[in-house]
């Protein structure tokens, strides 16, 4: 196993509940297999945390829940509001309840029979998701205090941090984790994994996000650029961007590879609202 796995296991191992941050934007293609894979096979208790719901309308969440609902303990939070702090910590004493300790979790895996459960003394949750999906801002929202580092640009955190956030809840924060399958640039670009200007082909990943808009809420992104997007196809709304920005190259043509980076950036800095 990569060193880098093995360092998630040893988080894994270590907590009593693992927390999974998604970002609300793209529930889906947030989610890592691999993560998920483990953390069932150790037996701990995963909770789904959809963060950055700030971001989204109500609408657009629920067209998008249900699915992950099916899988397990889901709940929606902001690292903004100070109400998702007191959902989080509510979420993870209930299901520290159910669970009990990490201890009593392995022993239960050698004997499935066991109904003996203690749930007492300090919780221990590690906090695993891919790049920039918040971890960080979470658990300094958790602890009330800038405990560990947070960016805009992703890979920010490196190693494992091991943060207080009350007398009885300890967290572990990570660095994003990394999928194991081949490296989809787009699906990185979406939820924010690589900044938009480390993206070989941002143009892929901007008539991605185009479409996604154009699906669900066409009107935020008109708003924000201030343009008219009825009857344009994405090169055309690329250039119309590009033309609105002043983004120009020599002999009338439009700047695309700015012009797309710009609207990555948006997205992943939050300016673009869905
Ligand atoms: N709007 C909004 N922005 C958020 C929220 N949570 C985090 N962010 C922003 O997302 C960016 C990344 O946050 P981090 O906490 O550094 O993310 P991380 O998952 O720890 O990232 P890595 O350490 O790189 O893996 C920062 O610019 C945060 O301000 C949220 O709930 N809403
Ligand atoms: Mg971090």
């Amino acid at each position: 196993m990569e060193p880098y796995w093995e360092l998630i296991e040893r988080i894994i191992k270590e907590s009593d509940i693992v927390l999974e941050i998604l970002d609300a934007r793209l529930i889906d293609l947030s989610r890592n297999e691999k993560v998920e894979e483990l953390v069932k096979e150790s037996g701990r208790p995963l909770i789904f945390v959809i963060n950055k719901s700030d971001l989204i309308s109500k609408e657009f969440l629920k067209s998008q829940i249900q699915k992950l609902e099916e899988s397990g303990e889901v709940i929606y939070v902001s690292a903004k509001k100070a109400k998702s702090m007191r959902i989080l910590f509510t979420a993870i004493k209930k299901i520290f309840k159910k669970h009990g300790k990490r201890e009593v979790i392995e022993r239960k895996i050698g004997d499935p029979k066991l109904k003996y459960r203690e749930a007492k003394g300090e919780i221990v949750v590690g906090v695993l998701g891919y790049p920039n999906v918040g971890k960080s801002s979470l658990i300094n929202a958790l602890a009330h205090k800038k405990k560990v580092k947070v960016s805009k640009k992703a890979g920010t955190t490196h190693g494992i941090h091991w943060v207080k956030a009350t007398d009885d809840i300890k967290l572990i924060d990570s660095p994003g984790v990394i999928p194991l399958t081949k490296d989809d640039e787009t699906r990185y670009g979406l939820i924010g994994a690589r900044d938009s200007e480390r993206l070989k082909n941002p143009e892929v990943v901007a008539i991605a996000l185009i479409k996604l808009f154009q699906k669900n809420n066409i009107k935020a992104f008109e708003d924000l650029y201030k343009i008219e997007t009825k009857d344009k196809n994405t090169e055309e709304i690329i250039e119309e961007i590009a033309k609105k920005k002043n983004y120009m190259l020599k002999g009338e043509r439009f700047d695309e590879h700015k012009t797309c980076s710009l609207i990555i950036r948006d997205w992943q800095h939050g300016k673009l609202k869905i």
